[in-house]
C-alpha cells in the first residue's frame, strides 16, 4: 500500500488551536516526583469544576444564582448563592476522582472527611474568591492548594495531614472568571496559564511559563483601610506614588493578583487595627497564590516571613500579606522595620 508522511498544515483556514490543558498536563506528567497520575486527575477535576462554575457565573442574572444564600459561613460572612453553588461544585469534582482524602474550604467550618483513606492528597480550595462582585459583574476567582498527605494511606486523616505549611504543597493554582476564563497552575517547576475556549469546552494553553516582572507600577490596596494601618505602609505608597505608581484595586484577590503577575505590582492586605492579623487566609488564599508568585519570580511575605514558611495553626487563619514583584515586595519589607 502506497503512503505518504503527515504534513502538518499551515494553511490560514486551518489554524492551530494550541495544546489542552489534558494534552499538557500528560506532557508534565514525568517532571512531578510521584508521577502516578493522580495528582493530574485532580488538576482534570479541579479544571472541569471551572467549567461548570464559569458557566454558573456566565448566566448570573439570568438564572436564580445572584444574591445571598440566607446563611453565614465560618467567618461570619454572608454567603452569596453562587459560593455554595461554587463549594459543591469543586468538593464533589474532587470526591468523585478518589485520589483525595480530605478537603479544606472556605465555606465549610471544618476539615471535608472525604471518607477515602486510600486517597493520598488533600485539597485546601476558596471556590469562589471575591464573593463582593459576584452580584455586579467583576471579576472573581477559586483558589486552590494540593498537598500530599503526611501519614500513611488507609489510616484516618489526621491534623498533621491537613495543617502542612505553604512550601509543603505539591501544586497550587487559581480559575479567573473575568473577560476570559483562565486556569493558571505550578506543579513547582514555574507557572503555565490557559483560556477556556467557551465553544470547544477546552482549556488552552495561552500563556506558557508565565514571568513576573521584577519591579511594577501598580500598588493594589483597599484604600478604605489606610487611617487603620501602620504608618509605615503609608510612607511606602507615597514613595510609590512619587515614583509614578498607579493604584488598581478590584477587589477580587485572584483578579488582583492575576493582573500584578502579568503587569508588575504589588498586593497589599495589611493587619488593621481592628483586624490584627489582616483579612486573607492563609490555607487557601494567601499559599496557593504565594506558591505561584514565587514560580514566577515574584514574592510574598507577612511582613516577617516568608508566606510558605508559615506553619498554620488552624484551618481558617488570616495572615497580613504583600505579594507581586519581587523589588515591590522588598522594598515594603524595609519600609516596614522604619
Ligand atoms: P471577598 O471577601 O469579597 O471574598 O479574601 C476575600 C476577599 O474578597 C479578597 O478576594 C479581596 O481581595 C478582599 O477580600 C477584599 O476585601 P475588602 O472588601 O476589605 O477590600
Amino acid at each position: 500500500m502506497k503512503t505518504q508522511p503527515y504534513k502538518q498544515d499551515s494553511g490560514k483556514l486551518t489554524y492551530k488551536v494550541g495544546v489542552t490543558l489534558d494534552r499538557f498536563i500528560k506532557s508534565k506528567q514525568q517532571d512531578f516526583p510521584y508521577a502516578t497520575g493522580e495528582l493530574s486527575q485532580i488538576l482534570r477535576d479541579i479544571a472541569l469544576a471551572s467549567k461548570i462554575v464559569s458557566r454558573e457565573i456566565s448566566r448570573a442574572g439570568l438564572s436564580d444564582v445572584t444574591g445571598a444564600f440566607g446563611q453565614t459561613n465560618v467567618q461570619g460572612e454572608e454567603q452569596q448563592k453562587l459560593d455554595v453553588v461554587a463549594n459543591v461544585r469543586f468538593t464533589r469534582a474532587l470526591t468523585k476522582g478518589g485520589e483525595v482524602c480530605a478537603v479544606v474550604s472556605e465555606e465549610e467550618d471544618l476539615v471535608i472527611d472525604l471518607e477515602n483513606s486510600k486517597g493520598k492528597y488533600v485539597v485546601a480550595i476558596d471556590p469562589l474568591d471575591g464573593s463582593s462582585n459576584i452580584d455586579v459583574n467583576v471579576s472573581i476567582g477559586t483558589i486552590f492548594s494540593i498537598y500530599r498527605r503526611k501519614t500513611p494511606t488507609g489510616s484516618p486523616i489526621q491534623e498533621q495531614d491537613v495543617l502542612q505549611k505553604g512550601s509543603d504543597q505539591v501544586a497550587a493554582g487559581y480559575v479567573l472568571y473575568g473577560s476570559s476564563t483562565m486556569l493558571v497552575y505550578s506543579t513547582g517547576n514555574g507557572a503555565n496559564g490557559f483560556t477556556y475556549e467557551r465553544s470547544l469546552g477546552e482549556f488552552f494553553l495561552s500563556h506558557p511559563q508565565m514571568q513576573m516582572p521584577v519591579d511594577g507600577v501598580i500598588y493594589t490596596i483597599n484604600e478604605g483601610l489606610t487611617p487603620h494601618i501602620n504608618p509605615n505602609i503609608l510612607s511606602y505608597l507615597e514613595g510609590c506614588k512619587r515614583k509614578g505608581a498607579t493604584a488598581r484595586y478590584i477587589g477580587s484577590l485572584v483578579a488582583d493578583f492575576h493582573r500584578n503577575l502579568l503587569k508588575g505590582g504589588i498586593y497589599l492586605y495589611p493587619p488593621t487595627s481592628q483586624a490584627p492579623n489582616g483579612k486573607i487566609r492563609l490555607m487557601y488564599e494567601a499559599n496557593a497564590l504565594a506558591f505561584i508568585a514565587e514560580q514566577v519570580g515574584g514574592a510574598a511575605t507577612n511582613g516577617t516571613e516568608r508566606i510558605l514558611d508559615i506553619v498554620p495553626q488552624s484551618l481558617h487563619q488570616r495572615t497580613p500579606i504583600y505579594i507581586g514583584s519581587k523589588n515591590m515586595v522588598a522594598g515594603l519589607e524595609k519600609a516596614l522595620l522604619g
